[in-house]
This record gives C-alpha cells, structure tokens and sequence, in this order.
C-alpha cells in the first residue's frame, strides 16, 4: 500500500516554495491562471487532503464543547459579521479594524498544508488566507516587539463552552515575532474555496503547520505585538503537557502518550498510522528558526 507521507521531499518538491514563485507571478500581474492547482499541490507532496466535510465534523474549539463533533453541532450560531480585530501593542497603526480593511490589497492564497493534533490525529487542509506577515507588515512592527499573541471572540450566549467554564476564555496563543513572520505561517479565512465554517474558526484563524494543532487558534478578535512571550492557553492549564513552542516532535512524546506515529481522520477504522514527522514534515523551511535550541527543552 502506497504511503501517504513522504520523507524524501526536496525544497522544490513543497507547496511553499513554488506558491511563493508563484505569487511573484500574481503580483507581477500574470494572472491567477497561472496558480498552481489544489491537485497538482497534492500530488507534488504525495497527499491525500481530507474532504471539507471531514474537516468540519472533526474539531477541537472548546468554546462550544469539548467533544470533537460539538464544535459543528454547536458552532451555527456564532456571530461572524460584523468581524472587528483589535491590532494593539508594540505596532505603528493600532486600531480596530474591519476584517474587509485589514486583509484588503493583500494576496489570498490556496495551500495545502499537513495539520497535526496532539491527540495523534491528522489531517491534510486545503486553506484559503494571506501570509500573517502581510497583514503584520500592514499595520507595522514595532522596533521593540519579539512575540505575537492572538485572542479568540467569546460569545457566552453562543457558546456553551463559554458558559460552563471548561477551561478559562478568551482562548490565548502566541508565536515569537519570527514564527510569526515565516511565509508558511497564514492567517486562513477559508477551505477547500469555501468560507471558513464556524467549527474551524470563522471568519478567521491561525495556521502554523509545522506546530501542534492547538497553536492554530480560531476566530481571532485581537491581535498584539510584545516584547514579552505571551501566556497561552494550554501551558497555562498544564505546562508540563504543553509547551509555547508545540512544535511537532515525535521524539518527545506528551507526558501520557507517545508522540511518534498518527492517523489522519477520515481514514476509518483500520487507517494506517504513519510516522509522525519533525516539524511536521516542514524542517526543511523551519528548522533554522530554532538552531541551537533544546527542543526538548522548549517543547
Ligand atoms: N479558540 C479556540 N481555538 C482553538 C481551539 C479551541 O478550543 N478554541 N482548539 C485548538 C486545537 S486543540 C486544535 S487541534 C485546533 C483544531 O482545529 P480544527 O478544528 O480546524 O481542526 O484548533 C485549535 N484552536
Ligand atoms: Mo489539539
């Protein structure tokens, strides 16, 4: 049976790489028909992406629940428009800006991206969204900010999770100023060409493939620039459990499981477990941004 992952991928072989060629091409004005297909994205890296109705029926957003089908069961009634991000802190333009405002004149683009949870499962998401660092540079860093971090909307009267408290809320995350500017890091307002739906974070969320899904924080309402690492919701509630970096290491195995193998949902029952990757299969592209860390350490 073919593997669905592949260990041997060259720089030139990886999405990002030829998406950036790419949008040079956008922005030179050769015209989005030169884009490089969802298909042809995920033959190059050997992958099987996971359907949009798998990937809206299986969520973790504690906010309305804490099983994985409550987000899609729960989530119709959050309320995404109007949609205002506060943009604070160590930044040139704070304010508050209309969704529309904040993303517009930037290049929305289609990525195939491998997401992988901390509970073991895994998936492949076709995201539709803009590089975070384009919307950073919009609003302009701050010479003294070294970390980003993110707040989630709570709307107790939407959100059942909210309401019985099943952890603290507003969901927080956070990325030091470099992961954040990395071009594989998104801010997703789609998948598969389709809006956002709720469960996943409407109208928009984080994507950092190369860490543990839980990084990917949704349906984000504020946005702040530090000179300090900012408190993130699961090391707040276990820190022995879940580090700030959360990068994707089979080597280091979470306290109650091990980390070195998963399954992408939708595979049945009998799915194959594949071996996890470093980074999630994103070395390549992100290694260097932690050279001469201890990633056991920084977990
Ligand atoms: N606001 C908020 N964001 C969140 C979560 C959450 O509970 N609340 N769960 C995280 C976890 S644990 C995971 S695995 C991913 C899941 O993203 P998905 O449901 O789109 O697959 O969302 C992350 N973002
Ligand atoms: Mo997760």
């Amino acid at each position: 049976m073919a593997h669905r992952w592949k260990n041997d991928l060259t720089r030139d072989d990886v999405t990002p790489r030829a998406l950036w060629l790419n949008r040079r091409q956008l922005i030179a004005g050769v015209g989005a028909g030169a884009a490089l297909s969802l298909t042809r994205q995920a033959r190059a890296q050997d992958l099987t992406p996971n359907s949009l109705e798998q990937i809206s029926s299986y969520n973790n957003y504690y906010e309305f629940g804490v099983d994985k089908g409550d987000p899609a069961r729960n989530a119709g009634g959050l309320v995404t428009s109007p949609w205002t991000i506060r943009v604070d802190g160590m930044v040139d333009r704070p304010g508050d800006y209309a969704l529309a405002d904040l993303l517009s004149g930037l290049a929305t683009e289609e990525r195939i991206y491998r997401f992988r949870c901390v509970e073991a499962w895994s998936a492949v998401i076709p995201w539709n969204g803009v590089e975070l660092a384009d919307v950073l540079n919009k609003v302009g860093v701050g010479s003294g900010a070294r970390y980003v971090a993110f707040e989630t909307t709570v709307q107790p009267d939407v959100m059942p999770g909210v309401r019985s408290r099943v952890i603290p809320f507003p969901y927080v995350e956070g990325l030091r100023l470099d992961e954040a500017m990395h071009p594989l890091t998104l801010l997703a307002t789609g998948v598969w060409g389709q809006p956002m739906p709720n469960q996943n974070g409407a109208p928009i969320r984080l994507v950092v493939p190369w860490k543990y899904g839980f990084k990917s924080i949704k349906s984000i309402v504020r946005i702040t620039l530090t000179d300090r690492q900012p408190p993130t919701t699961w090391n707040r509630l276990n820190s022995r459990e879940y580090g700030f970096y959360s990068n994707v290491n089979p080597e280091v195995d979470h306290p109650r499981w091990s980390q070195a193998s998963e399954r992408q949902i939708g595979g049945g029952l009998f799915a194959r477990r594949q071996p996890t990757l470093m980074f999630n299969g994103y070395g390549d592209q992100v290694a260097h941004l932690y050279d001469g860390m201890d990633l056991r350490e920084n977990y």
